[in-house]
């Protein structure tokens, strides 16, 4: 049997490191990520030897600027995880659905892990339907509380079911698309096929390391900035805003299907 190699990631406070005591037990090494003094854990899940896990900083985005996001970025880019489990705190979904888009676009199989369900229930003020979530997404969701270590055990099955869900990408607005695909023409030769988008998507952004990674023609570059240029045109907003503005136009619609917003109800977890 082959080894599966998982990370948690998501944003700050949404449960990674509670979660992944639980699923590795006493099974981990603690250490740095080389050449900063942010804590690196790594570790095996209990009771199956075969699954890895890696315990990622915790990002609100996947922009190349604090250390946190470079590693996390750089992590799940250069194929260093198999899967990735997104640990989404549920009484924040939106902002953590925004690092889940993100997530999304580099390809990567993810499974979502439902965090804080009990504070969700505590408060009582908003119900989250799990299958339209799931659905919109395309992703699967478990709901879990790490604290409580309830339902950890469904999201363990889960995460050794050997079969991987395929998603589609979130899809954006039709004129950004366009945009996207056509920096991807440009740039398939270059890059992996599951990454395209992720690339395509950072190219339109003005991503300066990625820019500087791909090595582009000047005839490459010359195509790709006359695509953002006249984007940038249709929207009146800068290329870099446009994607921000879509990620967002996409969560909205997301909650809008699976989130009902009530003073009084009786939470049921499904
Ligand atoms: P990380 O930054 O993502 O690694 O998050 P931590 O695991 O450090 O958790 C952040 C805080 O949230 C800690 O105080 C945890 O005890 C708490 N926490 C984690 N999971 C849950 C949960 O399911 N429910 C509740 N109520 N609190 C949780
Ligand atoms: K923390
Ligand atoms: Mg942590």
């Amino acid at each position: 049997m082959s080894t599966t190699a998982w990370s948690l990631a998501g944003n700050p406070n949404s449960g990674k490191t509670t979660l992944f005591n639980i699923l590795t037990g006493s099974n981990q090494h603690i250490g740095n990520w080389p050449g900063v003094t942010i804590e690196r854990k790594s570790g095996k899940l209990k009771h199956n030897n075969q699954v890895e896990i890696q315990d990622l900083p915790g990002i609100y985005s996947m922009s190349p600027y604090s250390s946190e996001e470079i590693i996390t970025r750089n992590y799940i880019l250069n194929g260093q995880t198999d899967r990735v489990l997104d640990v989404v705190d549920a009484t924040n979904l939106e902002r953590n659905l925004y690092l889940t888009l993100q997530l999304m676009e580099t390809g990567v199989p993810i499974i979502i892990g439902l965090n804080m369900m009990d504070r969700l229930k505590k408060e009582g003020n908003r119900k989250i339907n799990l299958k339209k979530l799931s659905y919109v997404l395309g992703l699967p969701v478990v709901s879990i509380s790490a604290l409580k270590n309830q339902h950890v055990d469904q999201l363990v099955d889960k995460m050794q079911d050997p079969n991987v869900q395929t998603y589609a990408y979130p899809k954006y607005d039709d004129r950004l698309e366009s945009a996207i695909n056509l920096i991807g023409d440009t740039i398939q030769a270059l890059v992996p096929k599951q990454q395209l988008r992720w690339y395509a998507i950072k190219l339109f952004e003005r991503d300066e390391d990625v820019t500087n990674e791909l090595k582009l023609s000047a005839e490459q570059t010359q195509a790709i900035d006359t695509t953002i240029t006249t984007t940038e045109k249709v929207f009146d907003d800068v290329s870099d805003s446009i994607v921000v503005n879509a990620r967002y136009d996409f969560i909205a619609r997301v909650m809008e299907m699976a989130v009902i917003d009530t003073e009084d109800f009786s939470m049921s977890w499904s």
